[in-house]
């Protein structure tokens, strides 16, 4: 199976709480990794999350990712970890976690897409597929085209992320891109089960 099909990522303003009921949702509803993204609090409390995260993804098969921070990864011994270009280089992460974690690497331009290939990376995370008010400090918007230019240019998967929503799925999939990855697709939907398994739907058609 496609681990990136369906890949949340995890909002960071909504409290525990609110965090777990929407990750415990959204796997039933079929999404096939979750990825734990916290921007604003300390590592303490980042770890406290992602623990309470792996705990709700126990037994069910689905990846637990963690975003920017390798201390935390190895902390919670998540199944892997997603780095932005500022983060730790990707072959200094690579030693860190060892050859078998998840690694995924979001690209922000075409000079970072032209050296993927050759770093020990898993996927990559194409950002920002649209512009989204979720993270809003994105380069560049690289739209259907820009995303089926990358589809051709590299070997790795491709995650796209970014504005992604019912609306512009049949697009997104009908390029035969590897995975989505959302938030407030499914974190803000009234229902995230119902919500995953109508994106599903969507990218099925
Ligand atoms: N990286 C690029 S866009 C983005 C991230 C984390 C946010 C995507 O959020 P949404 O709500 O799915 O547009
Ligand atoms: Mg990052």
């Amino acid at each position: 199976m496609n681990p990136y099909r369906l890949y949340l990522v995890t909002d960071d303003q909504q409290d525990l709480a609110t965090l777990l009921n929407v990750v415990e949702q959204a796997v039933a509803g079929g999404v096939t990794m979750v990825q734990v993204r916290e921007k604003h609090g300390d590592i303490r409390a980042f770890i406290e999350r992602a623990m309470a995260v792996k705990q709700v993804l126990q037994g069910t098969g689905v990846p637990l990712i963690i975003n920017d921070r390798v201390d935390v990864a190895l902390a919670v011994d998540a199944d892997g970890l997603h780095l932005g270009q500022s983060d730790l280089p990707a072959r200094i992460a690579r030693k860190l976690i060892g050859p078998d974690k998840i690694l995924g690497l979001s690209i922000e331009n075409e000079d970072q897409l032209n050296v993927a290939d050759q770093l020990p990376i898993d996927y990559i995370g194409l950002s920002a597929i649209f512009a989204t008010p979720t993270k809003t400090n994105t380069q560049k918007h690289w739209g259907i085209a820009g995303l089926e230019f990358a589809l051709r240019k590299t070997r790795l998967p491709i995650v796209a992320i970014g504005g992604i929503n019912r609306a512009n799925i049949p697009q997104l999939s009908a390029t035969g891109v590897d995975g989505l990855a959302l938030v407030s697709a499914i974190s803000h939907a009234e229902d995230p089960k119902l919500a995953a398994q109508e994106l599903l739907a969507l990218m099925q058609r």
